[in-house]
């Protein structure tokens, strides 16, 4: 448990995987005392520094000052530098920021697909698919490369390795966990053992268990 020093933190976010996933996974491996807020919309907007959500408020252990915090990379890198997921060597850093843009590209590109309808919403699949097969491609190989014992590098958690967790639980929540959307139907059927297995090592994660106890996904995803 952590120290009586050590930050709190609250999410506040909608009740959904979306942006604030990543980050809900990093509250849980940092084995840091966290809870989440769902404000009332749009009450609540001008309450947000910037208006929307996500949002970070650590508050200090010590001095109980609050530190608030928008925008969904931004707090990612904070708590993932913060808690040792992302290496102090600025390469090996670099490594694992680049690995987390292309997880987000997946998600931009999966969200454009629910904007559209007919031949735009054709292109927007299109171009889904095109990142979706290009992240497992790449990625797969790094997994490869390392081994494939379900960590993108070395033998410990990183944050590469919670960003594409979130990745499949947003994909696969948003359209309701049931595999039947074309976008998370394609992710699942397209799915390499290298990423099954990771999305294994991270699931049987002690530290993981009280977010994703009840929302475990490798069944669902093996199974499709
Ligand atoms: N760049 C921001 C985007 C935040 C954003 O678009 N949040 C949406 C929810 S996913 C929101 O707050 N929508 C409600 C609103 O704009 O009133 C981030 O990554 O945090």
């Amino acid at each position: 448990m952590p120290s009586s020093n050590t930050p709190s933190y609250v999410l506040r976010y909608f009740a959904i995987t979306g942006l604030a996933e990543t980050t809900r996974l990093l509250l849980a491996a940092s084995n840091v005392d966290w809870t989440e807020e769902n404000p009332a919309w749009p009450q609540a907007k001008a309450d947000q520094p910037f208006g929307r959500l996500p949002v970070l408020l650590e508050s200090d252990g010590s001095s109980g000052s609050d530190f608030v915090l928008s925008e969904s990379p931004t707090i990612e890198r904070y708590l993932a530098r913060k808690y040792g997921f992302i290496p102090n060597d600025p390469q090996l850093a670099s490594r694992q920021e680049e690995i987390r843009d292309q997880q987000r590209d997946v998600i931009q590109a999966f969200t454009n697909v629910k904007k559209f309808q007919g031949e735009a919403l054709q292109e927007a699949l299109k171009a889904y698919r095109t990142i979706v097969d290009k992240v497992l491609e790449v990625h797969s190989r790094i997994l490869r490369e390392n081994g494939n014992n379900g960590f993108y590098f070395g033998n410990d958690l990183s944050f590469a390795d919670l960003g594409a967790l979130a990745i499949f639980r947003t994909i696969i929540y948003m359209d309701g966990g049931k595999l039947e959307e074309e976008r998370s139907k394609y992710l699942a059927e397209n799915l390499t053992p290298e990423f099954k297995k990771l999305i294994e090592t991270l699931e049987s994660n002690p530290k993981l268990q009280a977010h994703i106890s009840d929302t475990k996904i490798l069944s669902l995803v093996s199974s499709a």
